[in-house]
């Protein structure tokens, strides 16, 4: 049997790792749909024509006429949502949605829901980690690793999602249990209008949310509320009722809960403010849906950090190589040099540049002046980068990231710390951050 059918038609746009899920889904329940990417060969197409060989696709340009004999669009999170096409398809009636609205919908088990400019990652697998210590049958994923749609299972007790402003954008009720956005600062503008536009989407998160998690020290990631709505926060300061934060007990700094001191920080793997800050939103997302604190905290007691994330590369003649890959905006690279530089004895080697989204560098300048000794320059927005850096240190321009390693290496000295933290996508010089990454430790590695 065809699984297109000419009434209640679906479209899936975007043939990536979530459009396959898609697929997958749509398949596994007898949906008529096809398929349309923009590219010529997008990535899972040989994956769709050996497992779905009856499925219609359509590759290249978008055909408006073709999208509007569809019902629904399940549009990829990495495709506009202002594409033309897509656009042109809306006025006449066809509904955009995307994949998370479809796992919400079938998802029988609490969602916990995380977004934000940066440390989705870092958190969504923390609180994934906590709940596996509590003994919970738990299904993480989303933007990260395994695309939500494929963690669909009756045998889940908890989902654990990490949500992109994309994904959230086609979500237009989410129902989560409790629901985060841990922090918002300027990314995707190439994507956007401005800072409200991503804002917006990004609160998109807290639709049908039964409880809410904030950042006490960044007002935009408050929702409007409803009088009523549980609401717990997370900060560096010292917390006060339903919040979680930091106190100082005998001069020693704990991790800690309304008026109750929870962990000393020393005992935490992951380094730098900015991971106090993750650690404590993860415990405000784990207490929300009632883990235990003592599986909590042992889980903060090994959680060593995760790749790419200002990750310890190696020690070198008094030197200390950071790799710091996934700052793929400016917020990111301004918490790793301000986190890092605060804990080092002297002063970092940056290395930065890249894709810059469109964004604005100009407040990397005092921080870079107050905790770099030089920065290496290199990649396609270098320029815009050296110009909002003025004369705030030296700036190194290269053409390879080999060059950048090697310039490093000349530049540092002992008590310093190389850091590559870019503050820019990696898509210019590389497949993506990962790669970058990778290519990095391995030069700093090969380093005599
Ligand atoms: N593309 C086209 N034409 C299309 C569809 C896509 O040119 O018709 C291009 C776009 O440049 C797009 C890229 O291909 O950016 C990737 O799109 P895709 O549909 O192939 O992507 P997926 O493989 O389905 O990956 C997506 C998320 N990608 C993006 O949001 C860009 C993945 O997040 C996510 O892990 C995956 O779904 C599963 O849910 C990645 C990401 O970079 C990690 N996310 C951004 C971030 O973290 O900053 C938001
Ligand atoms: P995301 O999934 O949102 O990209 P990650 O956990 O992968 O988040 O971290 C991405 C980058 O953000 C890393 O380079 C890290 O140094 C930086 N970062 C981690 N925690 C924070 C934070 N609390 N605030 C700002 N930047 C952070």
């Amino acid at each position: 049997m065809s699984l297109i059918a000419s009434d209640h038609f679906r479209i899936v746009v975007g043939l990536g790792k979530s459009g396959m899920s898609l697929v997958r889904f749509l398949a596994n329940r007898g949906v008529s749909f096809a398929v349309a990417d923009t590219r010529e060969n997008p990535p899972e197409l040989a994956t769709l024509r050996r497992d779905y060989p009856q499925v219609d696709v359509r590759c290249g340009e978008l055909d408006v006429e073709f999208l509007c004999r569809a019902d629904e669009l399940y549009v990829s999170p990495g495709l506009a949502l202002a594409t033309p096409a897509l656009q042109a398809a809306a006025a006449r009636g066809v509904k955009l949605s995307g994949d998370i609205e479809l796992f919400a919908r079938n998802a029988k088990a609490p969602i916990v829901a995380i977004s934000g400019s940066n440390a989705k990652s870092t958190v969504t697998t923390l609180v994934g980690e906590m709940a596996a210590a509590a003994g919970k049958r738990v299904a993480v994923g989303g933007n990260l690793g395994t695309p939500a749609l494929d963690l669909l299972s009756d045998d889940v007790e908890l989902y654990v999602m990490e949500l992109s402003s994309f994904q959230l954008e086609t979500t237009d009720h989410l129902g989560a249990e409790v629901a985060t956005v841990l922090n918002v600062s300027e990314d995707h503008m190439d994507r956007y209008s401005g800072l409200p536009a991503y804002h917006l989407a990004k609160h998109r998160i807290f639709r049908g949310a039964r409880q809410v998690v904030f950042n006490r020290q960044d007002a935009l990631t408050r929702p409007l509320l409803g009088e009523g709505m549980p609401c717990w926060s997370f900060g560096l300061g010292v917390p006060d009722f339903k919040g979680f934060g930091l106190r100082e007990e005998n001069g020693e700094k704990y991790l800690a809960f309304e008026f109750q001191s929870l962990m000393p920080v020393r005992e935490l793997k992951i380094r730098g403010a900015h991971n106090q800050a993750n650690a404590l939103a993860a415990l405000a997302l784990g207490h929300a849906v009632g883990l235990p604190f003592d599986a909590m905290l042992s889980t903060l007691r090994t959680f060593a950090g995760l790749e790419h994330r200002c990750q310890w590369v190696r020690d070198l003649d008094g030197v200390a190589w950071y790799n710091d890959s996934k700052a793929t905006n400016v917020g990111a690279a301004l918490a790793a040099i301000e986190g890092l530089g605060a804990d080092i004895e002297g002063k970092l080697v940056l290395i930065a540049g890249g894709d810059g989204k469109g964004a604005d560098f100009k407040d990397l300048r005092d921080p870079v002046a107050a905790n770099c000794r030089a920065v290496v320059l290199m990649g396609r927005d270098r320029e815009l980068i050296a110009q909002a850096l003025g004369d705030a240190v030296p700036l190194v321009r290269v053409g390879s990231l080999d060059e950048a390693v090697q310039q490093c290496r000349a530049l540092a000295q002992p008590g310093d710390a190389v850091l590559l933290s870019p503050a820019c996508a990696s898509f210019d010089m590389f497949k993506n951050y990962e790669e970058r990454g990778q290519l990095f430790a391995r030069a700093a590695e090969d380093l005599a």
